[in-house]
């Protein structure tokens, strides 16, 4: 296998009762173990794509043969979007960034409650199956941002530092059509610092 589902980097009840048990347990295991597998198979006659790491694949999707295009897109798409999601979050985390993320997000929303409110906002609103990050545009600037389907700020050239994944298997078992309910618990699941990383290392690459 080329591409390999990664390890949750915590236990499945690690989120409750934010986000429950069995839904990370079917999320993790059956729908993002489907992409990684539909991605492989896609791979499974290109050679010449199989030696690509993920993010190259996604961000040369033009150049990619017409006839596995789609399913690149869609099935590596969801496996990098799953992957970061599960490491955006942590059990006995939320609260508010520190550090560099914090000073920059204070600067482009006023402050941290007027940038929750206003991604929960999308995420509430965003029609349909799709995401909303925190990414920094081409200028190092936060910003928020939808993206449809599996698609991904990669895809654009753009550094993703937060996600919420939107689709109703997020967050179906629990909340059913309560969306806005689902987007206000997982706030508290939020990794600060693994966001923060993010942050920083597109700054040192800003510098260099
Ligand atoms: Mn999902």
């Amino acid at each position: 296998m080329i591409h390999e589902l990664p390890i949750l980097p915590y236990s499945y009840n690690a989120l409750e009762p934010d986000i429950d048990e069995k839904t990370m347990q079917i999320h993790h295991d059956k729908h993002h173990q489907t992409y990684v597998n539909k991605l492989n198979e896609a791979l499974n006659n290109y050679p010449d794509l199989q030696i690509l790491t993920l993010e190259e694949l996604l961000k040369s999707l033009k150049t990619i043969p017409k006839e596995i295009r789609d399913s690149i897109r869609h099935n590596g798409g969801g496996h990098y979007n799953h992957s970061f999601f599960w490491k955006i979050m942590e059990s006995v985390k939320g609260g508010e960034p520190k550090g560099g993320l914090a000073v920059a997000l204070n600067d482009k929303f006023k402050n941290f409650q007027k940038f929750k409110e206003k991604f929960s906002k999308k995420a509430a609103n965003l029609f349909g199956s799709g995401w909303v990050w925190l990414i920094l545009d081409k200028n190092g600037n936060p910003k928020i941002i939808s993206t449809d389907g599996h698609d991904n700020p990669v895809m654009k050239g753009l550094t993703p530092l937060l996600v919420i994944d939107l689709w109703e298997h997020a967050y179906y078992l629990k909340y059913q059509n309560r969306r806005p309910e689902y987007i206000e618990a997982w706030w508290n699941t939020v990794n600060w610092d693994e966001a923060e990383k993010y942050y920083q290392e597109a700054k040192s690459k800003e510098i260099a």
